[in-house]
């Protein structure tokens, strides 16, 4: 993983965004507060086992802000990978409700609701309780959306093969400058409600330029989930796609004689 160092000078904090990534905030002298450590230890153990039991199915984990698009992104993408006949399950992260989960119920894809009471982010032993409700083994794609924050969840690993964060164009070109973790740690960003770019003036091609300054490996897809002005979700679907068809022939490749 490449090291996009950060300087906070501000705060007259030093570090990396890999750092921060690993071990969440790091106090002012520099000392990382041990228990923190050890959570995040044992949170790594528990991804593993949840990466085992995920087998072959592709799990991707959605991070943003509260409001950016998430399960609307889930609503656009899951007809379309349905009709292809791909099998799709949900883990909805919510601090306080299901309303999300009623949603992804209404598209008749399997859905289970983790709600956090009050805590930032999912970690992999909230996901781990989950797996057993879901059909894993005949699912080819797991979507975990994870509660609307950019900060805390990206320093809980859930086992997924990859992060993907979701920022829509009325947040601000700047962010992924103040929150680099969530770009660093992501294999692609969604830049979404794109619908919405004449009434703003916010510089979609800034949002990019900030984003793989971050990161220079990540993968961008536009997209507007606005019924009437929808764009980009066939793209980002036919990315998921190749993905999936990726992770089950190295799946196939390495576990043929115990999985198949
Ligand atoms: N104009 C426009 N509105 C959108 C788009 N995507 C989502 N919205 C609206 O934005 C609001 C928030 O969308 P959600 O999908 O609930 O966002 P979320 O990220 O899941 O929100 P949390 O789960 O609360 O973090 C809703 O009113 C959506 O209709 C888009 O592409 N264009
Ligand atoms: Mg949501």
């Amino acid at each position: 993983m490449p090291e996009y160092k950060y300087n906070n000078s501000n705060r007259g904090i030093r570090g990396t965004a890999k750092e921060s990534a690993i071990t969440g905030c790091k106090l002012s002298s520099g000392r990382v507060l041990s228990v923190q450590r050890n959570a995040l230890e044992s949170n790594e153990i528990i991804a593993k086992k949840n990466r085992a039991k995920f087998g072959r199915a592709l799990v991707i984990n959605f991070l943003s802000s509260p409001g950016s698009g998430k399960t609307s992104l889930l609503e656009s993408i899951a007809p379309v990978l349905k009709a292809d006949g791909f099998k799709i399950a949900v883990i909805e992260g919510d601090v306080e409700t299901d309303l999300d989960k009623k949603r992804i119920d209404a598209l008749g894809v399997p859905a289970y609701q983790i709600i956090t009471n009050g805590t930032c982010h999912l970690d992999a032993k909230m996901v781990n309780g989950s797996l057993d409700s879901l059909n894993i083994k005949d699912t080819d794609v797991i979507f975990i959306e994870n509660v609307g924050n950019l900060v805390c969840p990206t320093s809980f690993n859930l086992g997924e093969d990859m992060k993907a964060v979701v920022l829509s164009v009325t947040e601000g070109d700047d962010k992924p400058l103040k929150y680099p973790a969530a770009f660093y740690k992501s294999k692609i960003m969604i830049i979404n409600k794109i619908d919405l770019l004449p009434a703003l003036d916010s510089d979609i091609s800034k949002i990019k330029e900030n984003a793989l300054s971050i990161n220079k490996d990540i993968t961008i897809f536009e997209t507007s989930c606005k019924k009437t002005a929808e764009a980009g979700i066939s793209g980002l679907a036919a990315f998921i796609k190749n993905e999936i068809k990726r992770k089950t022939e190295d799946f196939r490749k390495i576990n043929y004689n115990t999985y198949f």
